[in-house]
């Protein structure tokens, strides 16, 4: 059985996806393309002999050749095409966030109720790392006993100029709060955000760096620096302290060049790079569930709680002040 999917967006993701469910995905294809650019979509699908262009997003999901949709356009448009997809009841892998606000999100959570089974999928692609994995099992088999504290860091090497500072939350540490919640399955309770002193590197008015601190349900407390404009590339860390340990993420394997008096490793250039193992396990998974018949990764409910965990952070950061997250 193949899974022809349809692919809303031929931006940065939405290329990356098609080039890997295309290449490095058994059991898919890519049958329809849409984009508001049609001649992106045009250039995005050469190669692919079966793969139509579609001018509107609403008709690729209608398409009846469509088993399956991946959505990777803009974070504004994500609820409408989720909603459209349910409301033809087609199997959705959204991209995260999966709404940029919480009352979207619930939208898209009532819509798939109303269907009556699990449809959607979010593209929280840090569950399919090898590293994370391997945090997730030195939790599980107690080799630092209970978590007590976790630290994360989250650089991209340059954001575009104005980026609205929020985006910074949803669309950078959105992944931290998810993979928090995946790492200690319990949810985040209490959100607070400080503005430390901006970098006079960063292209017009972003808030840049932003340091959130998280408490969950059990009284874990997980800090987290998101800094867009780190100049030096992309660098992703994690290290859980419990109480008889800690465990770090590592970076995945690389050479180490020894020369001029230095060893060097070299760091990624962006999350593609550094997650194209995971991106292409998440999506397999994916299209092995739809082959099964059963939506696999994060649910619509872990979209939600990112989404919430999020926006509570903008207002911490904004009121300066703790927030409760509401879910
Ligand atoms: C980007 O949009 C992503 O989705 C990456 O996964 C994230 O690490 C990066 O910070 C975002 O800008």
């Amino acid at each position: 059985m193949t899974i022809r999917v349809g692919v809303i967006g031929a931006g940065v993701m939405g290329t990356d996806h098609i080039r890997t469910l295309t290449r490095s995905v058994s059991g898919a294809t890519v049958g329809a393309v849409c984009d508001i650019d049609q001649e992106r979509a045009r250039r995005a699908v050469e190669g692919i002999p079966e793969a139509k262009v579609h001018a509107h997003p609403g008709a690729l999901i209608q398409d009846g050749d469509i088993d399956a949709v991946l959505v990777a356009s803009s974070d504004a448009t994500h609820e409408e095409y989720v909603l459209a997809c349910l409301d033809v009841a087609k199997p959705v892998l959204c991209e995260k966030p999966l709404a940029p606000t919480r009352q979207g999100a619930q939208r898209i959570l009532d819509a798939e109720q109303a269907v009556g089974r699990r449809l959607v999928s979010v593209g929280f692609m840090r569950r399919y790392d090898e590293g994370y994995a391997a945090l997730a099992r030195k939790l599980e088999d107690g080799s630092i006993g209970q978590p007590l504290l976790v630290h994360c860091v989250h650089r991209n090497s340059a954001s575009p100029p104005n980026l609205p500072s929020e985006v910074l939350v949803t669309g950078s540490a959105v992944h931290e709060i998810d993979i928090v919640r995946w790492l200690l399955r319990e949810d985040v309770r209490w959100v607070s955000g400080y503005r430390p002193r901006r970098s006079a590197l960063v292209p017009g008015e972003t808030q840049d760096p932003l340091f959130l601190v998280f408490e969950t349900d059990s009284g874990v407390v997980v800090d987290v620096e998101v800094f867009a404009n780190a100049q030096y590339g992309y660098d992703v860390r994690c290290e859980l302290v419990g109480e008889r340990g800690a465990v770090t993420l590592d970076a995945p394997a690389g050479a180490v060049v020894r020369a001029s008096g230095q060893a060097a490793r070299g760091v990624a250039v962006d999350w593609r790079d550094r997650f194209a193992g995971a991106y292409r396990r998440e999506l397999q998974d994916w299209v092995d569930g739809w082959v099964d018949g059963e939506a696999r990764g994060a649910s619509a409910w872990d979209g939600y709680a990112a989404t919430a965990v999020a926006e509570a952070a903008v207002a911490a950061i904004a009121a300066g002040a703790r927030r409760p997250v509401e879910l």
